[in-house]
């Protein structure tokens, strides 16, 4: 048995920790391409977010009980439509986003965390939509106006989205290793909250509201030869728990497993699938 270890990155706010919640249901029930080898040693971690999302509300980053937490989780799964028995191990350091967003802004990394990232051969990089944490670049004239009014503090101290997302990913570049036998790292983009986005913006597919969106990290993602980067679109309940009633009643009622969807750019067109696990199946199906 050889064992692949991938990590979840992103800043706060991204998605990461309702999407483990989710995955988790899914692993755990085994209906997709990727199942549950055994449970994980810190259930409790999983299965907390999970009855938030059960109650029919999303886990709230506000819950210091889950934000406070400094296990290190991880869950072994496998391939459902693989010969081998291999065990994947899926590790999430920290869940902490503000442990990225540190990285980036004082271009360091606490030792640990590197190491766990030297250990990793892929990684699933998170972007929310509509998050209020993500952060516009700033035209010319607006950045000297806060300038001029902040000083250096302020907004425009602050790293526009698409600066952090590229800085991630090299990060990802100098940190990942090769899995055998010599593939590139895999590095899957993570949109959710896919649900919010209008129809037609919708149907753009993931990679299209990237360049429009993010142009320069969608740039860059493209560019690299250090990874291989597949760009994925998820809704993890297929609605708004928020601020849609009408939607959260039908979900409360349903079934979680059946909620819920991944849409990835195909050969040309755009291709759904309610397999939650899809993004992580790709990242180690190598
Ligand atoms: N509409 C919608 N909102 C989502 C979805 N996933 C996450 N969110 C929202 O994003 C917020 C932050 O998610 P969280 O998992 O805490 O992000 P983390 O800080 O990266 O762990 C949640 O409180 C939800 O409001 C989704 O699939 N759909
Ligand atoms: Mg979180």
């Amino acid at each position: 048995m050889t064992s692949q270890a991938v990590v979840l990155v992103g800043g706060p706010d991204s998605g990461k920790t309702n999407y483990l919640g989710r995955l988790w249901a899914a692993v755990n029930a085994g209906k997709g391409r990727l199942r549950a080898a055994r449970a994980p040693g810190d259930i409790e971690y999983v299965e907390e977010i999970l009855s938030h999302l059960l109650q029919g509300g999303f886990a709230p980053r506000s819950d210091k009980n889950l934000e406070t937490r400094r296990t290190n989780f991880s869950v072994s799964l496998t391939l459902a439509d693989s010969a081998t028995s291999e065990e994947i191990e899926l590790t999430v350091p920290d869940v902490l986003g503000e442990l990225w967003k540190n990285a980036v802004e004082t271009l360091e990394i606490r030792e640990h965390w590197m190491s766990k990232l030297q250990a990793s051969t892929g990684a699933l990089l998170f972007v929310r939509i509509h998050s209020d944490q993500n952060v516009a670049p700033m035209d010319w004239v607006t950045a000297q106006r806060i300038l001029e009014l902040h000083g250096d503090e302020g907004d425009a101290a602050k790293i526009p989205t698409q600066v952090f997302l590229c800085e991630l990913v090299r990060f990802l570049e100098h940190t990942l290793i090769k899995p055998p036998p010599s593939q590139r790292p895999r590095v899957a983009v993570v949109v959710t909250a896919w649900d919010l986005l209008d129809a037609d913006t919708s149907a753009g597919g993931p990679g299209e509201y990237l360049r429009k969106q993010y142009p320069l990290f969608a740039g860059r993602i493209l560019d690299t030869e250090r990874l291989e980067v597949r760009v994925f679109g998820v809704s993890i309940v297929g609605g708004d728990l928020t601020d849609d009633e009408a939607f959260r009643q039908s979900f409360v009622d349903g079934d979680l497993l059946k909620s819920g969807y991944v849409v990835s750019d195909g050969q040309g067109n755009r291709e759904r699938s309610d397999d939650i696990t899809l993004p992580v199946a790709w990242l180690v199906a190598g």
